[in-house]
């Protein structure tokens, strides 16, 4: 039964000092959702006994199957501890890869973080995810050191080997956050000391800068995890029991009479006790003494759990209770199963929920306390910085940090994602238990229409005839009813930043690409209030839209409120309307969208779909719509071949899309395609070894085949007016690097010289842009231009040690693609004609080929969205373009055959691209998994073997501190990936569990067209290999699949085929 009523809960919500918003986060299986589950036992959601063992978060039916959570999802608890009533709102995440932008999604609405570490595990790569995105999010965290019942019962360990264990696991820890820490301040410092260096020019000895005082002087006190600061729980969440340093320090400060705040700081650590002296001394391990800790808590511990769990002693399980002082049920004391009976003793003894709600009140920070750091971070994107907001905008930091309701402040509500439930589980589509007054109102009315009846008796026969019509008509409008039902309602995952959101107020919706300072620029600027999101422009990002319900989230259930103040999370309906999976809800447009969630995981598995029958394609297309809106990870894609894709994180979150899809958003079955693997194209340098490992050199090659090819491809527009000169070259690693690790500030820039363009143009033909695009877009704040600035630095850095080919790449370059942002570069090497991308200062001069630049640009876009090999995009190629002349005296009067010059630019740049491709050794590149993988010793061999037929390849293992267990990282290319998790778990009768996460591209060594070529070659593999070509295998499957002619034969020896069919 719950203990704590909704009234109460209310009431909480408007005091934010009492709010805790906390999420708990971890690697897969680190016990997050029993840890939950403890936490609401407290409440009496679920009973004591249960806890554990129910896992309440994980609400979907495939959870509970599999046993892992894959959405992040809330529920409001009631806590008092020193005399204060709090209330925390509880968030559970997933810790599986796929999910981790679940992950992403709880820690933004929150102010802290309960970080779970199992310590047999130890800090596994979600772990350190985890603890990254806490940190980059600003929030405050404390930690759980959970499992310590496997120490005992599974390894075995003695106390002190445990304590030894335990004091590694912190280290672990805390050099995750020691690391975070680091490359934040000295990130900071880079920053900083730009900036300065733009104030005033720096002197001569400025130029050596002491990178360690940043360290030192950058306060990190709050920053570790330390028990003696009791910001470390020590539990066992399926045994329900938890303990602080400071639980034992309070336990033993009487028996020692010792200052409990002693006890504190000594209880953990180097300190034991001089028995003679009764004194604390530090040294214990120099001087072989046992720690207090291991002393005072461990033993304690052991004691109680060998004892009862290992040897099974009934008739001291009174005297134990006796001593700690503590009463279970003559039903606990009778129960048959040590293992109930010891959890029974611990809850009581050292019950987790308390201590870990205790750490949580008071350790964590209220919504109250959140920092202009943070509000900042939220209010800012990384191409634009708090300065260059509009006015209005920043004054809203205040709002912000004064997370104040009342009416005269603006409502601003972050919703970082949309959930699908049931229309049945709304509260207000439940039947409601009836109050004594309605009682007795039906009863009266029941009776009445008795007498009704009697008097009716004589019109008998016109009764029937209007309630079978009523009938019908009630048939109808519960099948439609029903229909309404069926489909699932939406609540919005939300925070409320500021101000009071009342039902039926009005608000402005503001999508995730909403500029407020562009808006405000427009004079008179209105927002139409009946759009919805469908329709709106592709550069319009606001609606309005009325609030229609509210919620508390209660985990499997909603519970109706009227209002949601600051500093809450909370659920909000009525908005499917206008939030597709993020947004930003204010009373003012002012109000910013917030920064965008980061997430480890990228898409990168897509696999197609179709209705199993195909005339019910519109189910499948509204079903997709309602899946993407409820996904915050999924894409979903109509390509142009018109088939429906979806592409996942990875088969897991595949699978729960799937099941989604099937089950509650198209409702229809569904067939699958084999997942798409996408490719990368890419040329190299000639290699200078043969397939046979030989040196190739012009002697024993035969060059029978290839006549030598001009690398400089020459391409003219067919009319003849324009000549193009272009060569392609393997962009080295470093570049493509940056490059890639630039996409936003590139993607900007892009876009400017796209305005610049588009301005120029239209002033040519004298047709004024609207307001629309010369306000704010025209200049580049000082940030984006810092940032460009950096960028060129970087970029001349590398190209300085590249070798003389590359010495002037930051200033050749003339745009990037492909979608203007990607790893590859247009080049302008031409003598005659000015470009800028990266130097928005420089003038330049008239010319007529400006006109034709964007076809041209275009044209290497099209070029680099699609290769060659099999139409993947391209990536780390330089097209260099070596000349372009344009006489437009030449064959003028044909003009009109060929169409518009700048459509024959576009493509004969398209075309000269991928000539200059083609000349060059081609290869693909795969997409790679990076798989951390636990296994036991026992099935290592196995695992290996599974890796090497899957081509991957392992990068680095090592033996698990204190277990029999290896930790296994490896590579592996996702298109070999498939089934992978399934194949392990089976071979190794399920002792292994592959985490996959994409990785990076890796070039695939082979040529997809290779045949033998040298002396060697042809020695060992003769002139006509059949092999198996891995790439070339890659290449025709993506060909095939495109349709894209291969060359493939069908029939290969009709010959032999023949014969074997009249054997038949
Ligand atoms: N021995 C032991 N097992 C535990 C403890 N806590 C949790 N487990 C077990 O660990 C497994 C995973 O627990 P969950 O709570 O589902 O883990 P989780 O972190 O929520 O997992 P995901 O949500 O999938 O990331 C379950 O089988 C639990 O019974 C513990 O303290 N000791
Ligand atoms: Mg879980």
């Amino acid at each position: 039964m719950r203990l704590v009523d909704g009234s109460k809960l209310l009431e909480l919500q408007n005091t934010p000092v009492n709010i805790r918003n906390i999420c708990i986060v971890a690697h897969v299986d680190h016990g997050k959702t029993t840890l939950a589950d403890s936490l609401i036992s407290s409440n009496g959601i679920i009973s004591q006994r249960m806890s554990g063992k129910l896992r309440y978060m994980d609400s979907r039916p495939d959870e509970q199957e599999r046993g892992i959570t894959m959405k992040s999802s809330s529920i409001s608890l009631y806590h008092a501890v020193e005399k204060q009533e709090y209330l925390v709102n509880l968030i559970d995440s997933p810790g599986h890869v796929d999910f981790s932008s679940e992950v992403s999604t709880a820690v933004r609405l929150c102010d802290g973080a309960i970080v779970v570490v199992d310590v047999v595990e130890g800090v596994c790569p979600q772990t350190r995810l985890a603890l990254k995105q806490a940190y980059s999010e600003n929030i405050q965290a404390v930690l759980v050191l959970n499992k310590i019942d496997r120490l005992i019962l599974e390894m075995q360990m003695t106390p002190l080997d445990a304590y030894v264990h335990l004091t590694q696991v912190m280290e672990q820890v805390n050099a995750v956050m020691g690391e975070l820490f680091a490359s934040e301040v000295l990130g900071n410092e880079e920053t900083k000391i730009d900036k300065q260096e733009m104030k005033e020019k720096p002197k001569e000895d400025n130029n050596f800068y002491d990178w360690t005082s940043a360290l030192e002087d950058a306060d990190d006190s709050n920053l570790y995890f330390s028990p003696e600061q009791g910001n470390v729980v020590f539990a066992s969440a399926i045994d329900g029991w938890g303990f602080t340093v400071h639980t034992f320090a309070r336990l033993f400060s009487e028996k020692l009479g010792v200052k409990e705040e002693i006890l504190r700081k000594v209880l953990w650590g180097d300190f034991y006790l001089n028995s003679k002296t009764k004194r604390f001394m530090k040294g214990a391990q120099e001087k072989a003494k046992k720690p207090l800790f291991v002393q005072l808590v461990l033993d304690n511990l052991w004691n109680v759990y060998e004892t009862i769990a290992m040897r099974n002693e009934k008739e001291k399980v009174p005297i134990i209770c006796e001593k700690l002082g503590i009463k279970l049920t003559t039903r606990d004391l009778r129960h048959t199963d040590s293992r109930i009976q010891l959890q029974s003793l611990m809850m009581q003894w050292l019950p987790l929920s308390q201590t870990v709600l205790n750490m949580v009140c008071i350790k964590l920070p209220s919504p109250k306390e959140i920092g202009p750091e943070k509000v900042e971070k939220l209010m800012c994107t990384k191409i634009c910085d708090f300065e260059s907001l509009h006015p209005q905008t920043q004054e809203l930091r205040n709002d912000f940090l004064a997370c104040d309701s009342s009416s005269e402040r603006p409502v601003i509500v972050y919703i970082s994602k949309m959930f699908s439930v049931d229309k049945s589980m709304l509260p207000e589509n439940k039947p409601k238990a009836l109050t004594a007054e309605e009682m007795t109102l039906r009863r009266e009315r029941a009776r009445q229409m008795r007498e009704q009846m009697k008097l009716n008796e004589v019109n008998l026969q016109a009764i029937p005839m209007t309630e079978e019509k009523k009938d019908d008509n009630a048939q109808e409008d519960s099948n439609e009813n029903e229909k309404e039902e069926n489909q699932p309602a939406f609540i919005a995952f939300a925070r409320v930043f500021s101000g009071r959101l009342r039902k039926g107020d009005k608000v402005y919706v503001l999508g995730p690409k909403h500029d407020p300072s562009r808006i405000l620029n427009i004079k008179d600027f209105e927002v139409d209030p009946n759009k919805k999101l469908k329709d709106l422009k592709s550069d319009e990002h606001i609606t309005c839209a009325e609030i229609k319900s509210l919620y508390i989230l209660m985990g499997r259930e909603l519970e109706e409120i009227d209002e949601a103040v600051a500093g809450n999370i909370v659920g909000i309906g009525g908005l499917e309307e206008h939030v597709l999976k993020t947004a930003t809800l204010s009373t003012t447009i002012a109000c910013p969208a917030f920064s965008e969630l980061q997430s480890a995981a990228v898409p990168i598995l897509r696999v197609a779909l179709e209705p199993a029958n195909p005339s019910q394609l519109p189910q499948l297309v509204k079903g997709l719509k309602l899946l993407n809106q409820s996904d915050s990870c999924v894409q979903v894609l109509l390509q142009e071949s018109g088939e429906h894709v979806i592409v996942t994180a990875g088969e897991v979150h595949l699978e729960r899309c799937l099941e989604d899809l099937k089950n509650n958003y198209a409702k229809i079955p569904i067939s699958v395609s084999e997942p798409i693997v996408p490719f990368r194209e890419t040329i190299i340098e000639p290699p200078k070894i043969d397939m046979a490992n030989e040196e190739i050199d012009s002697q024993n090659i035969d060059k029978g085949h290839d006549t030598e090819v001009d690398p400089v491809i020459t391409v003219l527009t067919n009319n003849k007016q324009s000549r193009i000169k272009i060569r392609a070259r393997s962009l080295p690693n470093e570049i493509t690097a940056l490059l890639d690790k630039s996409t936003d500030l590139l993607k900007a820039v892009s876009q400017h010289i796209k305005s610049l363009h588009g301005s120029s143009k239209n002033e040519n033909i004298e047709n004024k842009l609207d307001d629309l695009n010369i306000n704010g877009t025209h200049e580049l704040s000082d940030r984006m231009l810092k940032l460009i600035e950096i960028f060129i630095e970087e970029l001349k850095n590398i190209s300085s040690k590249l070798g003389p080919e590359w010495s002037n790449v930051a200033e050749q370059i003339w745009s990037v693609g492909p979608r203007n942002c990607g790893p590859n570069l247009l080049l302008n090497q031409t003598p005659d004609y000015d470009t800028k991308f990266l130097y928005h200062k420089n003038e330049l001069k008239e010319d007529p080929r400006f006109e034709y630049e964007s076809s041209f640009v275009n044209g290497f876009q099209l070029a680099s969205l699609a290769g060659p090999l099999c139409e993947e995009p391209m990536m780390g190629v330089a097209f260099c373009v070596e000349e372009w002349s344009l006489d437009k005296s030449e064959g003028d009067d044909v003009g009109h055959t060929f169409g518009p010059l700048s459509g024959q630019i576009m493509s004969a740049v398209k075309d000269g691209c991928r000539k200059a491709f083609q000349v060059q050794p081609q290869r693909l590149m795969a997409a790679m998994y990076s798989c951390d993988i636990v296994v036991d010793q026992k099935v290592l061999g196995k695992l290996y073997a599974a890796l090497g037929r899957r081509g991957g390849r392992v990068v680095g293992s090592d033996l698990q501190t204190g277990s029999a267990s290896f930790r296994v990282q490896a590579l592996m290319p996702v298109a070999e990936s498939f089934k992978f998790a399934l194949e392990l778990r089976t071979h190794t009768s399920g002792l292994a569990a592959p985490q996959l996460l994409f990785s990076h591209w890796e070039v695939i060594e082979i040529d997809p067209f290779w045949r033998p070529r040298t002396e060697e070659e042809y020695l060992q593999w003769g002139e006509k290999w059949d092999g198996v070509n891995r790439a070339k295998a890659y290449m025709d499957a993506v060909r095939a699949r495109k349709g894209l002619a291969t060359d493939k034969h069908l029939v290969q020896h009709a010959e032999k085929q023949r014969t074997l069919s009249k054997k038949k």
